[in-house]
């Protein structure tokens, strides 16, 4: 029965005794017969897979034996699933492991309480240097489980949405956790977003409970996180109650909502009846940024999600037992949910809650942590890389690096410069850089060097090679899918799998009319990307007016929408530019109602003020240009295009001008930048 090669053996076929050893029998056979299952046991059971392309291959042309076998491995089951998926991407209906029912928290936690209690979960690695804590799966379970009894005891019932706005620590994940283990989903709003921005996503998500700590601590710098969501509350009248945990000994004033967290999850069990959960009921939601309207709420849901997560953080990464994880990344982003959270703790490895910035307070403050935790990933972002870069080596030499394996990047592309850099110097020429590309939508990583045997090529700022069940495809404007090797244009995913976003919380319509629709059959992403005559792909950039501000998504229209509230403001036109660091600065073209007049630093400062007040400090724009008109077409749209050259400084080659209203206002826009000097 072992050696039935068609999906993997499905393990109520085995006798007890080789369920037992089932996988000890598959490595070893696996070893005799292909390479990739001792690295992969999951694909011992796949035929005429013998090598990483060829599984890469077997998981598209095949992908539900291979996803059946993965769940069957990775995840453990209340009730095992009866169909891998049912999924029609043209009507937007994507269903994953049905009939399976499972608790994440038990996946995360439980399952590895009975292996091994005293495992490190969590180092957090605390905004002041060298005061790091450590915390067991047995900690981690039982804070867990008495949060859980909290939420219950307190009215919180499966399928509810509770808010968290806290920055990376161990009571952010066991509040995530714990939403999970009761079947509520969480809402975990970035710690640097104003007021408004936190009202709006309570708003949408209809929570009635938030979580928060009293205070955040990043850079030496504390903020007033308590103070903000009461901000926030007060135009949210579904919020019954906020739970506060105190990150710092500064009390804070408490109102007849808040609860204490610590005080009473003194009095609750250490035990929490996790509840079994259907796959594809929602895991969480998470706010994104897109090129039209408010932010959406993509919708994650349990299994399918979670085995995402957990394959593509053990194979991209090449995660082992006992190998300390370090993503940087806030939890507030996919980024810190899938990579500092769920696919980790699936795993039942370490992983690091970083609470501090690159800068703080030093520019060794990554290496001396990598050094002192004894970090084998690390993973991070361009953007502070460039910056880390302008520094110097020897903030890097001073520390040890020697337990680094995999060096990571992710959020927006990362020029050869940076990535040599990340290579010879913090990698001292001898980790693996893995360029990943993803995003909120798609749950986990789908193009990246690895996993793929240790000795393929990776060329510099390429993200290279598709994960397994992933199929990208280049299409041309017209949505034809082109099909020689080396090409460039929009990228789709020509396939569901198991870690897409399943919709927008509710807004059905908007999630098949943005990501479905636009090229029927296929998943839209949004970005462009060339491939090469190799076949690697390398992604160039959003093809929308979504701009990638170190890292951080913001759509344009977002920000246009604050700045038109100015009162001197008639109408403005936002655009990106590159930026040495940032990768992506906001540029501001604003035109001012009739007859007012302003003192431009005033108005600058005004601006600002009221783009961090709404939104958030990354969102404000670095420059601001006065304009007499903005350049329209004749139907009155804007021409970006035209503006984003201007803005880069690029003053030739402007393309095609005919259909502008006004091709003489173009002139004086020039004739603007140039005067207002270099960026
Ligand atoms: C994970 C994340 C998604 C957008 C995406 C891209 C850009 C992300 C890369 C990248 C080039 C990369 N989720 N992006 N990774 N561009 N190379 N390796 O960032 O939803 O916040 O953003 O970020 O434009 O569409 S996200």
């Amino acid at each position: 029965m072992l050696l039935q090669t068609r999906g993997c053996a499905p393990t109520r076929l085995l006798s007890p005794f080789a369920r037992l050893f089932r996988p000890y029998l598959l490595q070893v056979w696996g070893r005799r017969s292909c390479n990739v299952a001792a690295i992969m046991p999951e694909a011992a059971g796949f035929q005429g897979v013998s090598d990483f392309s060829e599984l890469q291959e077997f998981s598209v042309s095949d992908s539900e034996s291979f996803w059946a076998a993965a769940a069957r491995h990775r995840l453990s089951w209340t009730r095992p699933f009866h169909a891998v998926q049912d999924c029609d991407l043209r009507r937007g209906k994507i269903k994953w492991f049905d009939g399976g029912k499972l608790n994440v928290s038990v996946n995360c936690l439980d399952r590895h309480v009975h292996v091994c209690p005293e495992r490190v979960a969590l180092i957090w690695e605390k905004d002041e240097p060298g005061s790091e804590v450590k915390v067991t799966y047995r900690q981690l379970l039982e804070t867990t489980c008495r949060l859980g009894n909290l939420l219950r005891r307190r009215g919180v019932r499966r399928g509810d949405v509770v808010t968290i706005y806290m920055p990376p620590c161990p009571m952010a994940v066991a509040s995530m956790l714990a939403c999970a283990r009761i079947g509520a989903a969480h809402n975990v709003v970035f710690a640097g977003f104003s007021a408004e921005a936190l009202a709006d996503r309570i708003r949408d998500a209809q929570s009635s409970t938030v979580v928060t700590a009293n205070q955040g601590v990043r850079g030496g710098k504390v903020t007033e996180l308590k103070k903000t969501v009461d901000a926030a509350v007060r135009s949210c009248p579904s919020v019954q109650q906020v739970l506060v945990a105190m990150r710092t000994d500064n009390p804070v004033a408490m109102t007849a909502k808040d609860v204490a967290v610590e005080e009473e999850m003194l009095s609750e069990d250490v035990a929490c009846e996790p509840v079994a959960m259907e796959s594809e009921d929602v895991l969480f939601l998470l706010y994104t940024s897109g090129s039209t309207g408010p932010p959406k709420g993509l919708v994650h849901t349990q299994a399918g999600y979670l085995l995402y997560a957990a394959l593509t953080h053990r194979y991209v990464f090449g995660y082992h037992d006992g190998d300390v994880f370090g993503c940087v990344a806030d939890i507030g982003w996919i980024t810190g949910h899938s990579y500092a959270v769920y696919g980790p703790l699936a795993n039942g490895g370490t992983t690091v809650l970083f609470e501090s910035t690159p800068l703080y307070p030093d520019p060794g403050r990554y290496w001396e942590t990598v050094q002192r935790l004894k970090i084998n990933q690390f993973y991070g972002a361009p953007t502070a890389i460039r910056l880390l870069l302008k520094y110097g080596d020897h903030w890097v030499r001073k520390y040890d690096r020697s337990t680094l394996k995999t060096l990571g990047s992710v959020g927006e592309p990362i020029n050869t410069e940076a990535w040599e850099w990340y290579h010879r110097v913090v990698g001292d020429g001898r980790c693996a850089v893995v360029d990943t590309w993803w995003q909120t939508e798609t749950g986990g990583i789908c193009i990246s060097p690895r996993p793929s045997d240790p000795d393929a090529e990776i060329v510099p700022g390429m993200a290279m090679r598709p994960f397994f069940g992933i199929e990208p495809v280049i299409m041309d404007p017209e949505g034809k899918v082109l099909t020689s090797k080396e090409t460039s244009g929009a990228l789709c995913i020509a396939q569901p799998w198991p870690g897409m976003a399943r919709s927008i919380h509710r807004d059905h319509q908007r999630f098949v009319e943005t990501y479905c629709q636009p090229y029927p059959g296929y998943f839209h992403t949004g970005d462009g990307a060339r491939r090469s005559k190799e076949g690697y792909y390398k992604i160039t950039g959003r093809l929308d007016d979504v701009i990638n501000v170190s890292g951080h998504r913001i759509g344009t229209a977002e920000i246009e929408d604050v700045v038109n509230q100015c009162g001197a403001v008639a109408e403005s036109a936002i655009v990106g530019y590159s930026h040495d660091i940032k990768g992506e600065g906001v540029y501001a073209f604003v035109v001012l109602k009739k007859g007012v007049e302003v003192d431009e630093a005033d108005l600058s400062r005004q601006l600002k003020d009221m783009v961090s007040k709404k939104i958030a400090k990354y969102a404000c724009p670095d420059f601001i240009q006065l304009v007499q008109v903005l350049p329209k077409t004749r139907s009155g749209k804007i021409m970006r295009r035209v503006l984003r050259k201007v803005a880069e400084q690029e003053f030739n080659g402007l393309g095609d001008l005919s259909t502008l209203d006004d091709p003489a206002a173009v002139q004086k826009i020039i004739q603007g930048r140039r005067d207002s000097g270099a960026k």
